[in-house]
């Protein structure tokens, strides 16, 4: 249903959604006053994606892409301007909402968190989808040997004085990447995949990071579901099988 955008900010989302996730994440930690609007972005009965010819017009307007998250709000001249991708939006909100700075004030600092952020966003996130694309053994390994470096690089990046990765502060980096690690249950559902034992920096982080409110608070399920993990195990069966017609299923192939 179209929302009514007006001077409050609204937020266009969809509960399964990490890269929404990241953004939601950020509007909790800045306290961020916003109205939510959850976009149907699947056919319920099929499952199957809506495509971009199909959209409203409504939302495709406000994101030409036609995905989520977007942030959508009214002018003082009436005018109603948006901003989408989920890094964009996030910086966005650390320029709009500076009190509450989910950045370092050090610009080499700044900069390293944003050199994680896109390491991440360009290398781990494709292969977590790749990973349950792919429906042949020895791609799936090839995949779960990219991961695990990865992951051993993310390791390496959580700052010696932690807990998080720019230090004390939870910052952009952390929102950017937690959504997908409390996703990893999903690649151990479908693939027996599980974070290595030795990673004891990034494991301690990510436990720490999932347990922060502003995360939890970003974890809603659908209409009718009652646990948001199995819900999350539902939504992914499609990845895991192949026959997800999403654009991060197109992109991530
Ligand atoms: N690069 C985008 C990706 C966002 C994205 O792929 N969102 C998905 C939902 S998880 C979406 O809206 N997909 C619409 C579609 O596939 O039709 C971002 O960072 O915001």
């Amino acid at each position: 249903m179209e929302p009514v955008v007006g001077s409050k900010l609204t937020f266009l989302s969809a509960w399964f959604c990490p890269f929404a996730q990241r953004t939601w994440i950020v509007l909790n930690e800045k306290l961020v006053d916003f109205q939510l609007a959850e976009v149907a972005l699947k056919d319920p009965k099929t499952g199957l994606w809506h495509q971009l010819e199909n959209k409203p017009d409504w939302f495709v307007r406000l994101n030409p892409l036609g995905k989520v998250p977007v942030l959508a709000h009214k002018d003082a001249s009436g005018t109603v301007r948006s901003v989408y991708e989920s890094l964009i939006c996030n910086e966005y909100l650390e320029e709009c909402h500076p009190r509450l700075a989910m950045l370092p004030s050090d610009p080499v600092a700044r900069a390293h968190a944003r050199i994680i952020i896109d390491r991440f966003n360009s290398k781990f996130v494709p292969v977590f989808y790749r990973f349950l694309i792919r429906q042949e053994a020895a791609g799936q390994e090839e995949c779960a040997g990219q991961l695990r470096s990865e992951l051993a690089w993310l390791d390496s990046q959580v700052h010696e004085r932690g807990p998080y990765f720019a230090g004390q502060e939870f910052s952009l980096v952390d929102a950017a990447i937690i959504p997908w690690f409390t996703r990893m249950p999903v690649l151990q559902h479908y693939r027996s995949f599980h974070l290595p034992d030795k990673l004891t920096r990034l494991a301690g982080w990510a436990q720490r990071a999932a347990r922060r409110q502003s995360v939890l608070d970003s974890e809603t399920v659908p209409p009718g579901a009652e646990d948001y993990s199995a819900a999350l195990l539902q939504h992914y069966s499609r990845y895991a099988d192949a026959s997800a017609n999403s654009t991060s299923a197109r992109d991530f192939k």
